[in-house]
């Protein structure tokens, strides 16, 4: 694998705990097999999914000092649901720290969480693998999800978007982010249309 690679999965395993980075290279993984399946470059897959998690470690008083001193406007719902700063967060450090130019591999990072309408493949990738990685254990539907992500990519998507929306409908304090709204109606209508 490309030295780059190597050197990066170095500098994130300092900065996430165990179990995060042990998630990071499932991601990663599952990134490069799906890359491998849809046709996407495998290392720029492999290199969006170690760094899409990057931001997740930093307390969460330390990520709102990093957005205001750099200019990372979050919406009212970022800042209510400081959970979700991490992607953005992320997607400025990759950026950044990191050295990454590819705006593709930024965006994924951007959009891991919630995803948006029309996503490119990288970040349909990335979505999904966040989801699927083999150490991923409390979703429900995981082993259909799972096959469906080789399958048909776009239902993937919007099935794991589905159950999102349900899961969070279900909880409490667990308000949903009208981006995560946007992006199911988005490919739910899209699948319809085929
Ligand atoms: O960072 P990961 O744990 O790998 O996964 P992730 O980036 O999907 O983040 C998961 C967290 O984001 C989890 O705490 C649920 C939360 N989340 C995702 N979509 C929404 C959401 N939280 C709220 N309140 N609303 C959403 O729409
Ligand atoms: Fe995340
Ligand atoms: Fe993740």
């Amino acid at each position: 694998m490309d030295e780059n690679i190597e050197e990066l999965k170095k500098k994130i395993k300092k900065v996430l705990d165990r179990d995060r980075y042990q998630h990071t290279l499932g991601v990663a993984y599952t990134a490069a097999c799906l890359a491998m399946k849809y046709g996407a470059d495998i290392d720029t897959a492999f290199t969006a999914g170690l760094l899409h998690d990057c931001a997740k470690c930093i307390p969460t008083e330390e990520k709102f000092k990093m957005c205001s001193k750099n200019g990372i406007d979050l919406s009212n719902f970022e800042k209510e649901n400081p959970a979700l700063i991490h992607a953005k967060l992320g997607a400025f450090l990759a950026e950044t720290k990191y050295g990454i130019e590819d705006k593709d591999i930024i965006n994924s990072i951007r959009t891991h969480t919630t995803g948006e309408p029309g996503m490119t493949l990288l970040q349909k990738i990335i979505f999904t693998a966040d989801f699927i990685e083999p150490r991923r254990d409390q979703a429900q539907n995981l082993t259909e999800i799972r096959k469906l992500a080789f399958t048909d990519l776009n239902k993937a998507v919007e099935k794991i978007l589905h159950d999102t929306l349900n899961y969070l409908g279900k909880k409490k304090d667990a308000p949903i982010d009208p981006a995560t709204k946007l992006t199911y109606e988005y490919y739910k209508k899209e699948n319809d249309h085929e």
